[in-house]
């Protein structure tokens, strides 16, 4: 089944600190929060995971992990996302076979988004639908019209993802895309909940 869930807020860098960041996310309901901490020392990163792990543990909000696979084990996270150059979804589900852990992989094409059916998913990410100054794009922009057709053509729960702020959330929600991924909008923020809840409300008032 298709999870509708709006906001999935993804941490790199934020100004207001990682916990600050992950307690506002708590405290706003967030459902997906993902720790992506590219570069960091592994010491540091599972620090980090650590702490969000001890936040986010007992609340609505699920933890995953970007990239790592020991680490989303030894911080005993709610998941693991992965890339296209990732080590194989099939080898982490393998080596971390706890039952309810949840695996997401990222697309940026329909044929991606299509290959990625055969595999057992519990959602993917689309994107990029903007042009981003969070990551260097090696895959092309996609648009909001054409991450709405990938969205709608796949029987897996999906996330949109790549430039998505306040001021263009509602021409994506138009496509009929439901979940969405942000770094840079909440990540800059120095309140994040405020951040948060601006983009949660667009999503809440949408009419789908
Ligand atoms: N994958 C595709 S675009 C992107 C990632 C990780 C960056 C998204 O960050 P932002 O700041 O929300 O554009
Ligand atoms: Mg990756």
């Amino acid at each position: 089944m298709k999870e509708t869930f709006g906001l999935y807020l993804i941490l790199t860098d934020p100004v207001a600190g990682y916990e600050t960041c992950a307690k506002a996310a708590v405290d706003c309901g967030v459902r997906y929060l993902q720790l992506r901490m590219k570069d960091a020392h592994r010491a540091s990163v599972l620090e980090t995971a650590h702490a969000i792990r001890a936040i986010t543990r007992g609340t609505a909000t699920r933890f995953i992990v970007n990239d790592d696979l020991a680490v989303a084990i030894e911080s005993d996270a709610d998941g693991l996302h992965l890339g296209q150059d990732d080590p194989p979804l099939a080898k982490a589900r393998e080596a971390w076979n706890t039952p309810g852990k949840l695996f997401g992989l990222s697309t940026h094409s329909a044929e991606q988004a299509k290959q990625a059916m055969e595999l057992s998913l519990d959602y993917i990410g689309i994107g990029p639908v903007f042009p981003t100054q969070t990551k260097a794009l090696t895959d092309s922009v996609l648009g909001p019209e054409e991450v709405g057709r990938i969205a709608q053509a796949t029987s897996l729960t999906t996330a949109a993802i790549g430039g998505i702020t306040s001021d263009n959330l509602p021409s994506l929600l138009k496509t009929g895309v439901k979940n969405f991924c942000v770094i840079g909008a909440v990540n800059i923020a120095p309140t994040p909940a405020t951040a948060i809840r601006t983009l949660q409300t667009i999503w809440e008032n949408h009419v789908f």
